[in-house]
């Protein structure tokens, strides 16, 4: 039975790589973080299967003791400080858990086991002010957040440890991936979550910012299984996976809208204290390289992934009591 580890297992992509790799027939291992009060919100259907490891990204010697524990064929680092405003409000713990913190799993690996297969969480974001479109793994990064510069740190220290030591170690370039499981913060909950409380009557209106930001958008489903693919390749490289398709903020909010029957007009509100201190106006991937070495394809579009997540969150709402709105 092959043995994973994930960083990060208790986040939105944590949950959707633990499904896939416990029906693959995996043991799975979690590295969890210490809390007062447990947030195994995503896994708890699972839970009973995965095994924990209790390790911090801060902390070398329990990334080594939860490599030791575990002893997994791969490891999968999706562990991070992954929203983008908190970068700018927290730029030195955002660099020490996006940016250093690779370096430190890194390192337990060429202690314990220099044989694990590595995935590195990398990010769309590393291109921020695009250099060219579509954006592709050729593209030259140009990151215009801390945590963007922490992610281009993350991605190159994982390219030197493969150079340098010979380590099977993959970065995968995620564009923006979606699902019901999402943080509520980040702008497509935030939309599906305000259309379904609006349309309960919990809430009268949604306040956003920049409504004109374009991005490439996916299913966290179908990108969990990218990851998985490229450590089962011959050679660890570096791939680029995306649906190869962009919208606005603006083109989200008013499918929610139309997909929930109402107005988008009456209820969606804008404030400028929401606008980013510098932005990333527009991101679409040229996914060829996974769609040609690694047999990858998205199977949910855009429209489909809003309807999913409106859908669910209206059904997770409709037992709060509210009045539904026509
Ligand atoms: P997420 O939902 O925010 O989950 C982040 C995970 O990291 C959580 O499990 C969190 O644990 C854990 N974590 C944070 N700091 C940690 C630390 N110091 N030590 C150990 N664990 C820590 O993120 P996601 O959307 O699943 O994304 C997964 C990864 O892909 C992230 O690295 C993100 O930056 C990257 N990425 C995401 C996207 C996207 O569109 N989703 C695109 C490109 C790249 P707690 O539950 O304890 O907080
Ligand atoms: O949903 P977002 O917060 O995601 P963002 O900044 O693109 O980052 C996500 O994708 C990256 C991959 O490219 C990941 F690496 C990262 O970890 C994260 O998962 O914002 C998307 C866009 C931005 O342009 C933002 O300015 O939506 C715009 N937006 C407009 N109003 C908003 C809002 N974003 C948020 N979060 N909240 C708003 O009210």
């Amino acid at each position: 039975m092959p043995r994973a580890l994930i960083t990060g297992i208790t986040g939105q992509d944590g949950s959707y790589l633990a499904e896939l790799l416990l029906d693959k027939g995996y043991e799975v291992w979690g590295v969890v973080r210490r809390a007062s009060t447990e947030s195994y919100e995503r896994i708890e259907h699972l839970r009973d299967r995965l095994h924990f490891a209790q390790a911090d990204l801060l902390d070398q010697p329990s990334l080594t003791a939860a490599l030791q524990q575990a002893e997994p064929d791969e490891v999968y680092n999706l562990a991070a400080q992954s929203f983008v405003p908190t970068s700018w409000t927290q730029p030195v713990l955002t660099a020490e858990f996006t940016a250093v913190g690779v370096t430190r799993l890194l390192e337990a690996i060429r202690q314990v086991n220099p044989a694990i297969r590595f995935y590195q969480a990398s990010s769309s974001e590393m291109f921020g002010r695009v250099l060219e479109t579509p954006q592709s793994e050729d593209t030259p990064f140009y990151p215009r957040s801390p945590y963007g510069v922490a992610k281009v740190y993350g991605h190159y220290i994982t390219v030197n440890y493969r150079e340098s030591y010979d380590l099977f170690a993959c970065s995968g370039i995620l564009f923006n991936h979606e699902s019901p499981r999402r943080g509520l913060e980040f702008v497509t909950r935030k939309v599906t979550n305000g259309v379904a409380r609006i349309k309960m009557g919990l809430d009268d209106h949604l306040t956003l910012g920049n409504l004109d930001a374009r991005r490439d958008w996916g299913f966290a489903g179908d990108y969990v299984d990218a990851m998985w693919r490229m450590l089962q390749q011959d050679e660890p490289e570096d791939y680029v996976v995306a649906t190869g398709e962009t919208h606005t903020v603006e083109r989200l909010v008013q499918l929610a809208f139309d997909h929930a029957g109402l107005d988008r007009d009456a209820h969606v509100r804008t404030d400028p204290s929401l606008i980013r201190p510098a932005e990333v106006d527009l991101l679409v991937g040229d996914p060829a390289k996974a769609k040609e070495k690694l047999g990858w394809e998205p199977s949910v579009d855009f429209e489909g992934l809003v309807r999913m997540m409106v859908d669910a969150d209206l059904e997770r709402l409709s037992g709060a009591g509210g009045a539904t709105r026509g």
